[in-house]
């Protein structure tokens, strides 16, 4: 058995990345580079053999490869990611994920960005808003029911993915922003909220039994580490500028081989 995690490499047109709830500010490529380099250490510490796609030709958003997929066990669902100038970048990575996993695609009218989708056990559940449609939520529940996953829905407000609002941090704890999602949507699952002085960090990345999270949330943090939960703390700022959080760079599963 092999952890794997695909990353992409960060396009110099990050640049003119899609944004929603942020103002556009300048993105150091040299800073950004370093810091996903710094993710891709840490994922490696955690026992994940990281493997890099190259960006893709006029992709800014590339490098956030969680949106372009759903993997689970038994196959992956390659995405119809919701912002129209995302959607070729989903070729790369359905060849990329096809020497892991049979690929399902989606289809329009259904939308759907990975970022949108926290798994819970069999459970999958999905925000609907901008970039996730009910048509894409259906396809991922016909794809995938036939594999035991249920399928519930999710409403969540002022931020862009339901995983920026909650990500899951052990296998019965989400970590949430109760100003952004209603934590009785996570019943029966535990809840842990950031420190309200932290609004962005619920996003966390579940690898084994830790989780890596953007440094700048010490507060938020402490709460983790108080929980129980091994922390490793990664640099994210240049990234997080483009709206992008820890469990947007990557896919990590297992090979199964
Ligand atoms: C976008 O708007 O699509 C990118 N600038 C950010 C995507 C972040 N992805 C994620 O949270 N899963």
């Amino acid at each position: 058995m092999t952890l794997r995690a695909l990353t992409r490499e960060i396009s110099p047109a990050i640049t003119r990345c899609e944004l929603t709830h942020l103002a556009r500010e300048p993105i150091d490529l040299v800073r950004a580079r370093a810091e996903h380099a710094a993710y891709e250490a840490a994922l490696r510490r955690l026992g994940y053999d990281v493997e890099r796609l190259p960006a893709g030709h006029d992709q800014p958003d590339s490098v956030f490869i969680e949106d372009t997929a759903v993997v689970l066990d038994e196959l992956a669902v390659i995405t119809r990611p919701g912002a129209s100038s995302r959607r070729s970048e989903t070729s790369a990575v359905a060849d990329a994920l096809r020497r892991y996993r049979d690929v399902e695609k989606m289809r329009a009218p259904a939308t759907l960005d990975g970022g949108d989708v926290i798994r819970a056990g069999r459970r999958l559940l999905v925000g609907v808003g901008r970039r996730t449609n009910a048509a894409g939520a259906t396809a991922l529940e016909a794809l995938c029911a036939p594999h035991g996953y249920e399928v519930l829905r999710v409403v969540f407000h002022h931020c862009l993915h339901l995983k920026t609002a909650a990500t899951l941090v052990a296998e019965d704890l989400v970590l949430v922003n109760p100003a952004w999602v209603d934590v009785a949507c996570f019943a029966p699952l535990r809840t842990l909220a950031v420190h309200p002085a932290e609004p962005f960090a619920a996003n966390a990345l579940l690898v084994g039994t830790a989780v890596i999270h953007a440094e700048d949330y010490a507060r938020t943090r402490e709460r983790l580490e108080a929980a129980g939960i091994p922390v490793l703390a990664v640099p994210a700022g240049e990234l997080a500028k483009a709206e992008g959080g820890v469990t947007c760079c990557s896919l990590v599963f297992d090979t199964m081989t």
